[in-house]
């Protein structure tokens, strides 16, 4: 069974590059704390010995990767992180935060680089067994706003480097999940207060915390 001996709360942020998923995260993180609850907090790719292998060769922009050599990768990394990490996390009955799921994958390999999205649906239920996160936050931003945010930090990634259409392309799919999955889509450029508010208003009143 894909829920079964799981006690704990499976919690999911999503979207753009710089919509603000770290923030909100380390800011849950951080109210989990001072609540003394026992609470995990992880990103994807990484988030392993073997993912952040995975996520240094999949972010590296000299690497040459064919398209799906990228879903399968993405997958691998996925698939060891939830077996290593989350589930026996949630197994134990913690509060596992995640900064991105296999939602990216359907977003950006799917919608974004145009492969066929239900096969890499399947891929991805595969590699993690059929487990499902109870919320998915949808930080919903144009693609120019997460690229302003960004400007000062580090180069562009392999994956930042895509044009244009291929982000459009990516909030369209974002857009179509938010439907499928019945994500909480919240506006990514509201005050990063407020956002957190909202967030903890919501898991509250579902007596999540
Ligand atoms: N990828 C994929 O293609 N397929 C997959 O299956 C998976 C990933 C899992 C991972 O990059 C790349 O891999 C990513 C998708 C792809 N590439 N792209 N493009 P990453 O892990 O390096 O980064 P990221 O996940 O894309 O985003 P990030 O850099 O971690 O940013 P963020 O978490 O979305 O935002 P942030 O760090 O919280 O905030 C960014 C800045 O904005 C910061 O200065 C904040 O202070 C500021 N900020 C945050 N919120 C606000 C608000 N509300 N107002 C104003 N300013 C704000």
């Amino acid at each position: 069974m894909v829920r079964s001996n799981i006690k704990g709360r499976f919690i999911v942020f999503e979207g753009l590059d710089g919509c603000g998923k770290t923030t909100q995260a380390q800011l849950l993180a951080d109210y989990f704390s001072c609540r003394g609850a026992e609470y995990l907090h992880v990103r994807e790719p990484g988030g392993t010995d073997v993912g952040d292998k995975l996520r240094q060769i999949l972010l590296d922009p000299d690497t040459v990767l064919t398209r799906w050599g990228e879903v399968l990768l993405l997958a691998a990394a996925r698939a060891q992180l939830v077996q290593d990490v989350i589930r026996p996390a949630l197994v134990r009955g913690m509060v596992v935060v995640c900064d991105r799921y296999l939602f990216s994958s359907l977003a950006y390999q799917g919608y974004g680089l145009r492969q066929d999205v239900e096969l890499v649906r399947q891929i991805n239920l595969e590699a993690v067994g059929g487990l499902m996160p109870d919320w998915t936050f949808l930080l919903d931003i144009e693609p120019d706003v997460g690229l302003a945010r960004q400007a000062n930090r580090r180069g562009l990634d392999r994956i930042e480097q895509r044009d244009e259409g291929f982000f459009q392309r990516v909030v369209e799919g974002y857009q179509l999940l938010a439907k499928e999955y019945g994500f909480i889509t919240m506006d990514g450029t509201a005050p990063i207060q407020e956002i957190h508010r909202q967030v903890v208003d919501i898991l509250e009143s579902e007596n999540t915390l």
